[in-house]
């Protein structure tokens, strides 16, 4: 491995880049600066070689998976963020769905008896739906499986709640891990930068009340994961500066498990005329964030958006997760023109997919606790034969 580390520092003839794999060497953090120089100058092979090296140093070649599914409580939003597909259905509420708890409990139920870890809640965010309902819903699936680990809200969800009961970040998060909220999810980070926020999604929660959110968790001894939103009309230097709050927090709490690049679908929103990013962009994208953020254990790469390929080909810039074996149809990928439109994928299909490059299949729970290392299980993986 260093060897191959060596001889980029050799190779390399941009002082710049040099300097900064031998930072990668050393493990020494590289600046703000150096991730911009990343951005600009980095060739793919070199951002991929850097972030391999980080990631076979961390994690070997385990590639991580999880056993979960999806509920989305509800697709109507009073909030207008422009890349989203669900936006326009507050005013077309006839086009939305919104699911009782009780049909939400009979969506867990359908699991019942399967070896399921995770369920991982998140939808738009309904006037109706307050935190009563949302704790009666939490009590109630502890209830019915209290090994069940719920990942639920995103914290602009959580913002809207909090702020319509009129209780404090801090009341609010302590009321609902109390019914049996485990952890948070990533989601509505986007970019925190408030010249770019205030640009595509305006009316929701801001930078600083995401990441306070998500501090409460941590200070509860709640696990997160973050998300950002690329590939639209961000710069580089927003990129760097909403990773760099990241570190930041991660440094004061540690609470934060996986940083998620969601790569920006633009089929049938407010900003449809942007083109997407390619899949080079996409594959560096992944790499710098694997440099840039020392302190995230984990980096995922979410397979329904990315698509199955390119979610193989990210384990080599960086990637050690591929998410779930997701049973439910997650509309809000599929209406905005994710590679997946019915995703889902068996543990077999998971198994194959990461065996196929090479990489050792581990099932984990939420907080990455091993459930079952499938690299030496022949019988978990479908034969190469019934691929063709
Ligand atoms: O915040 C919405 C994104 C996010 C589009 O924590 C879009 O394990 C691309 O955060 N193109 C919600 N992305 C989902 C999310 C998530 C997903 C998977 C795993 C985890 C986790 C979290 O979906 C939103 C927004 O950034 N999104 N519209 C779109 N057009
Ligand atoms: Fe609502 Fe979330 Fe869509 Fe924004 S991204 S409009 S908050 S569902």
């Amino acid at each position: 491995m260093s060897t191959s580390i060596d001889t980029l520092i050799t190779s390399t003839s941009d002082t710049a880049l040099k300097t900064i794999a031998e930072k990668v060497k050393q493990q020494i953090r590289i600046t703000d600066e150096e991730g911009i120089i990343l951005f600009e100058r980095a060739s793919l092979p070199f951002a991929g070689a850097l972030a391999n090296f980080i990631r076979e140093r961390l994690h070997g070649d385990t590639t991580y998976f999880n056993r979960n599914f999806h509920i989305e409580p509800t697709n109507v939003c009073v909030f207008s963020c422009k890349f989203c597909s669900y936006s326009r259905l507050y005013a077309k509420k006839e086009e939305g769905w919104e699911l009782s708890i009780d049909q939400m409990l009979d969506i867990v139920k359908t699991y019942d008896g399967k070896p399921i870890t995770e369920v991982h809640i998140v939808g738009g965010v309904h006037p109706k739906m307050n935190m009563d309902y949302f704790i009666e819903l939490m009590q109630k699936i502890k209830a019915h499986r209290p090994d069940l680990h719920v990942k639920a809200f995103t914290a602009v969800e959580l913002d809207y709640m909090f702020r319509k009961a009129k209780l404090s970040v801090e009341e609010g998060m302590k009321r609902l891990h109390d019914a049996g909220l485990d952890s948070l999810p990533g989601g509505g980070a986007e970019i925190f930068a408030p010249e770019i926020r205030e640009q595509i999604c305006a009316d929701k929660v801001d930078g600083e009340g995401w990441l306070k959110i998500h501090e409460t968790a941590h200070q509860l001894g709640m696990h997160t994961n973050a998300t950002m939103l690329y590939g639209h009309i961000e710069k580089y230097k927003h990129r760097i500066d909403h990773m760099r709050r990241l570190r930041e927090l991660q440094d004061k709490t540690g609470g934060f498990n996986t940083f998620i690049p969601l790569k920006f679908r633009n089929q049938d929103n407010d900003m449809s005329y942007v083109t997407e990013s390619t899949i080079t962009e996409d594959m560096r994208l992944y790499a710098i964030a694997r440099i840039y953020l020392d302190n995230f254990p984990h980096l995922k790469a979410y397979w329904p958006m990315l698509g199955r390929e390119n979610a193989q080909l990210s384990l080599s810039f960086g990637v050690n997760d591929i998410d779930g074996t997701i049973d439910d149809s997650t509309k809000i990928y599929s209406m905005a023109g994710s590679e997946e439109q019915t995703p889902a994928m068996s543990t077999a299909q998971l198994v194959t997919l990461i065996k196929q490059v090479k990489r050792k299949p581990v099932e984990r729970d939420t907080l990455y606790n091993v459930v079952k290392d499938y690299s030496l299980d022949a019988a978990a993986a479908i034969p190469d034969a019934q691929l063709n």
